[in-house]
């Protein structure tokens, strides 16, 4: 039997080797972005000093005193040249907090600062925090926008019954936060609410999703678009929908912005996610849009159908079958690294360039809603190909 000490020794060996692991592009890409082998960033990668006791008088049997369950839904930062996520970590108490981890080349080697984020509360505690999307804006600040999930005390009776609002926090390191209050909106709940990082006329631009729910719509739902005067007491008097869930789609049940959307000289580039409904339960994949420069809530290409989707083993998890992103980067070789988490479990990133997800956006056909008008526009492009094939075999 070895020592306490050996254990212990094995345990952050094992943990080491983990977190240096190389990550390889798989083979086999469709063109418009790379997936890589291993995942970024599990459960597993979460410190050891964070789960276990290492302390041979108080956890002789070298147990895992605080287990982590899941690291996913990331916000996404570059800072200092480095790759910078906000992730999710999910306690198996079920409780989820942010903690940074942050890698030097953006596809392996994350690791996480050794404390996680201290959030302030508001004077309403938060049950539960997830789903960060980081936003530099142009005022200077880092805003982290949030879902903050209290029970719905409307309905006592019904311990599944919650609520959930944005929540507001601002940094200039990473470090220290301060609390600002949730937004306030006239829809009931909000989701995968995103601040826009410049300013509209002086105001900032918040993405929204209103929901009637804590898990449907209900008769909200879609990408949001609302103003608000202030981030020290936001308030969006006025939504408009500017994306919304469609029938026969993948965002038929309900859809929400990703992360802020990427400036490029063509307009705004879009990544969201969209929900369908199967006899397996839910399924989730990602979108892309684009919009205008000057207006960033008028939608100017939307590319048919998923742009990313749980692949292979990424399909199961605790929740399967979601694949999800709330975090991007875009580096000074413009660079694309899309960090998505498959099944509410584990996070990916995915590499392309801004020329490429334009070329996507603006050259893969919309969805024509019917199935003669998808098979009308493959007939296109088979006639097309046809030409050219004899030239090229
Ligand atoms: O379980 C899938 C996702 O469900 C929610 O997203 P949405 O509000 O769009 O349904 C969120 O809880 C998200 O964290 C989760 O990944």
């Amino acid at each position: 039997m070895s020592s306490f000490n050996e254990q212990a020794k094995a345990l952050l060996q094992q943990h080491e080797a983990l977190v240096t692991q190389k990550n390889k592009k798989r083979t086999g890409g469709n063109g418009t972005y790379d997936c890589y082998e291993n995942p970024i960033l599990t459960a597993d990668h979460a410190p050891i000093f964070w789960r276990y006791d290492l302390n041979e008088k108080t956890n002789p049997f070298l147990m895992e005193r605080q287990g982590v369950n899941a690291a996913f839904n990331s916000g996404a930062i570059y800072w200092n040249g480095n790759y910078v996520l906000a992730v999710r970590v999910e306690g198996v108490d079920r409780k989820s907090f942010f903690a940074i981890a942050e890698s030097p080349n953006g596809i392996d080697n994350f690791r996480f600062w050794d404390y996680p984020i201290t959030l302030p509360e508001t004077d309403r505690p938060d049950t539960n925090v997830y789903d960060m999307r980081l936003t530099a804006h142009e005022d200077g600040w880092v805003y982290g926008l949030f879902c903050t999930e209290r029970k719905d005390l409307t309905r006592p009776e019904d311990t599944s019954a919650a609520e959930a609002q944005c929540g507001i926090a601002r940094t200039k390191d990473l470090i220290t936060w301060e609390r600002l209050p949730d937004l306030i909106t006239y829809s009931g709940q909000q989701r995968n609410v995103v601040l826009h990082p410049e300013f509209i006329d002086g105001k900032y631009g918040l993405y929204t999703r209103p929901q009637d729910g804590f898990i449907s719509v209900g008769g909200g739902g879609g990408v949001g678009w609302g103003l608000t005067e202030t981030m020290t007491n936001a308030e969006v008097k006025a939504e408009v929908i500017v994306d919304p869930k469609i029938y026969h789609t993948i965002k038929e049940v309900k859809n929400g912005q990703g992360p802020a959307p990427i400036k490029t000289a063509e307009g705004w580039l879009h990544l969201a996610h969209g929900v369908r409904n199967t006899a397996a339960g839910l399924r989730y994949t990602l979108y892309m849009f684009m919009t205008k420069l000057d207006r960033p809530w008028v939608i100017t290409h939307r590319p048919a159908g998923h742009f990313i989707a749980p692949h292979g083993a990424e399909r199961v998890g605790d929740v399967s079958n979601v694949a999800f992103s709330n975090g991007w980067i875009v580096n000074e070789k413009n660079e694309v690294f899309i960090y998505y988490a498959s099944s509410d479990t584990r996070m990916h990133v995915a590499t392309s360039t801004v020329e490429k997800l334009i070329d996507y956006c603006k050259n893969t056909p919309e969805d024509g809603l019917r199935s003669a008008a998808s098979v009308a526009v493959r007939n296109e492009l088979i006639s097309a190909n046809l030409k050219v094939l004899k030239d090229l075999v």
